[in-house]
């Protein structure tokens, strides 16, 4: 198995008993109505049936007088939105039933799942409406097929094939997406090309939007700001110059001459070096407003992000994101959308919360998520993402008092927003699997599901997963799935514990490089961050520091503002503590840090340990590829262990506490390490 089909495995149940009471039940599919996404739908029953079960289900033309139809029908039904779905089984029939085609599509999709993971379909009873309504994979694709932070081989889009030539693979990737309920794709990189703007390529865009169609994807572009001059001809981009409005508003008809269903734009605006309206003295609004105008006639929306962080030696990078758009609340046009990273610094192992969550009720925020692994050891390391999304999601915000979680900002019902969205940074590429490491596609799978309904829980969403992608049999699923629960926390004990940040390498991000202390800007070094010295260690962003905690509500301030109260968790990202500071866990702060350090890398040995029970259950090109890849994690793991602890040492002056063995290597050995990574 090359991991191709992701979780539409489709391969025979090897319950027997269960495939034959499926079997049994299921004869034909019909619907009552048709369409291309209704196509889609009984193409996939069909093909997902015949792979599971083994046999032809018919497509009829009328009701099957024999049973076992499975019906697909478009009826009113009150308690479901647009997209929602209700199965269930009436007379010996299965229906699935929804407001529109969409709702049907989505419907299939969970019925296959039903049966994918051995579910009773005899009393089958589902209703189902997804929580938030936009829900995007980002892709950071760039027109030459390179990916940014991309480490699954080249991009999916063949751009210099398209319009002629259709991959069968976007099919693919549109069922994989339609299957967990993805409804818009960003095509191409935040830092985006003006070439998207040009007709050449917008062409090229329909010919995927085609594709996606059916499977009711929307295509979304990244645009750059100054794309009017850069493909315009233009002398400016200022959002408020006329002719620079006129051409947006034309490059917006144009588009949608094209392409009648696009989603609208994605804009990185003064960040990082990318243009934007403050290179005309004008602000986020002005720019965001501007394209929001042009797309306003034909439904399209502006998805403005709001990372950005001005250089300032002073400050606390965490803090401006807050200060540059919390202001702004209140004045974007109707159909902006600020798009928000999950935590205030840049997508680490851990971070609490963005304070923009709950400060903006007057804007609707969408969350960003990132699935590729860019500060999470690439596509070598095991990393289930759920738990750390979900910390997130249920954090507790308390904008409108206790319960007003960072969920309930972002699918609108805390502040009424007109939208809500989410998206993750695509971990998608031209590798055979997708995601290089096989155990990545369950994070897109993640994206989905959590997208739909985020109190799905991390095992529930494993479990389906696993049970659809690798394996039914029991007792290893049970153990992939505990190894993949815990895999997060693992990370962030040899990486980043009890708080820690941005310690990894330069420009590359992988390795550790806690040392690094001159770089582009302060704010991309690490001691930056981690402010080690002779007393301690840590950011602190108390109210006697930076108070960065003060941007959160008082009842957060209480608790992570305190460093007796805060959750080790975040202890460092908001305390400057003392090496020997006596901890809740009875150890001192440089024996817990280096009991966490060892711990984590102890614990992916463990991992590796336990895979290698599960091999007689699973494909065995897949068994082999995540071995290596624990292999390469392991070893890693250490590397980040030893560089972190040695590092530290030289400030604590305090040994390893017994009974950890010494690294090892040395620290010098260490530092010469991560610049060979870094080397061209
Ligand atoms: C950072 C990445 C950079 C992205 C940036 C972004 O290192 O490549 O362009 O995020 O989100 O984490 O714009």
């Amino acid at each position: 198995d090359d991991g191709y089909r992701l979780w539409l495995k489709y391969d025979p149940l090897q319950d027997a008993s269960k495939r034959a009471s499926y079997s049994k039940s299921i004869n034909s599919v019909y619907a009552s109505q048709e369409s291309s996404t209704i196509s889609a739908a009984v193409e996939e029953l069909q093909m997902g049936l015949k792979g599971l079960l083994g046999k032809n289900i018919t497509l009829v033309k009328s009701m099957d007088s024999k049973r076992g139809n499975i019906v697909l029908k478009i009826e009113n039904n009150e308690k479901l939105s647009e997209e929602g779905y209700r199965i269930f089984s009436q007379n010996g029939n299965f229906y699935i039933s929804s407001k529109s085609e969409k709702g049907l599509l989505y419907g299939s999709y969970e019925f296959l799942r039903q049966v994918q993971t051995l579910q009773d379909l005899s009393k089958i009873n589902i209703e189902s409406n997804p929580k938030i309504k936009l829900r995007l994979l980002n892709h950071w694709d760039n027109p030459n097929g390179t990916i940014e932070r991309g480490y699954a081989g080249a991009s999916l889009w063949k751009w210099h094939e398209l319009p002629y030539v259709i991959d069968p693979r976007y099919k693919d990737y549109a069922r994989a997406n339609a299957s967990i309920g993805i409804n818009g794709t960003v095509l191409n990189n935040v830092n985006a090309s003006a070439r998207f703007m040009t007709a050449e390529y917008l062409e090229k865009v329909e010919a995927l939007a085609k594709v996606f169609r059916p499977y009711q994807i929307k295509v979304f572009l990244s645009v750059r700001f100054s794309a009017p001059r850069n493909v315009g001809g233009l002398p400016t981009a200022d959002p408020l110059d006329p002719q620079v409005r006129q051409w947006w508003k034309d490059k917006a008809k144009e588009i949608y001459s094209i392409i009648p269903d696009f989603g609208g734009f994605v804009v990185k605006a003064n960040s990082e070096g990318e243009p934007g309206p403050q290179d005309y003295n004008r602000t986020h609004v002005d720019g965001a407003n501007m394209l929001a105008e042009a797309l306003e006639p034909f439904n399209g929306i502006v998805m403005w992000r709001a990372f950005v962080y001005k250089a300032d030696p002073n400050g606390d990078r965490t803090k401006e994101a807050y200060y540059e758009f919390k202001p702004f609340d209140g004045q974007f046009h109707k159909n902006v959308i600020v798009q928000v990273k999950n935590g205030p610094l840049d997508f680490q192992p851990r971070e609490p919360f963005h304070p923009l969550f709950g400060a903006m009720p007057q804007t609707p925020l969408m969350m960003e998520f990132q699935l590729t692994q860019e500060y999470l050891g690439f596509a070598t390391h095991l990393v289930y993402e759920a738990p750390m999304f979900k910390e997130v999601l249920d954090a507790d915000t308390y904008a409108k008092g206790k319960g007003s979680t960072v969920a309930k900002v972002i699918d609108g019902s805390l502040h009424n927003y007109r939208f809500s969205a989410i998206c993750g940074v695509a971990n998608t590429g031209s590798d055979r699997n997708w995601t290089g490491h096989p155990i990545g596609q369950v994070n897109w799978y993640t994206l989905g599901r959590l997208a739909w309904d985020y109190s799905l829980s991390s095992e529930q969403i494993a479990e389906e997963w696993i049970k659809m992608t690798l394996t039914t049999q029991p007792k290893a699923v049970a153990t992939i799935k505990d190894m993949m629960l815990k895999s997060r926390e693992v990370m962030v004990n040899y990486m980043t514990p009890l708080g820690l940040h941005h310690l990894m390498g330069e420009g590359i991000h992988y390795g550790p490089q806690p040392w690094l202390d001159k770089s582009g800007r302060p704010d991309w070094t690490s001691t930056y961050y981690h402010r080690a010295d002779t007393i301690g260690l840590g950011f602190n962003r108390s109210a006697t520091g930076s108070n960065a905690v003060g941007l959160y509500a008082p009842e957060i301030q209480a608790v992570w503002g305190s460093e007796e109260n805060c959750p080790l968790e975040f202890l460092l990202w908001f305390h400057h503590v003392r090496w020997d500071k006596k901890l809740p866990t009875g150890k001192s702060l440089w024996d817990e840090l280096c009991f966490r350090y060892y711990g984590g890398a102890e614990e992916v040995k463990k991992m590796q340990e336990q895979w290698i029970p599960i091999k007689p259950f699973i494909d065995k090109e897949i068994f082999t590829d995540v071995l290596g890849r624990l292999q390469i994690q392991h070893r890693e793991a250490v590397w980040w262990r030893d560089a972190c602890v040695l590092y530290f040492q030289t400030f604590s002056k305090k040994p390893i506490p017994e009974p950890l063995e010494k690294p090892k290597t040395t620290l010098e050995e260490l530092k010469k390490l991560v610049l060979i990574y870094q080397m061209r």
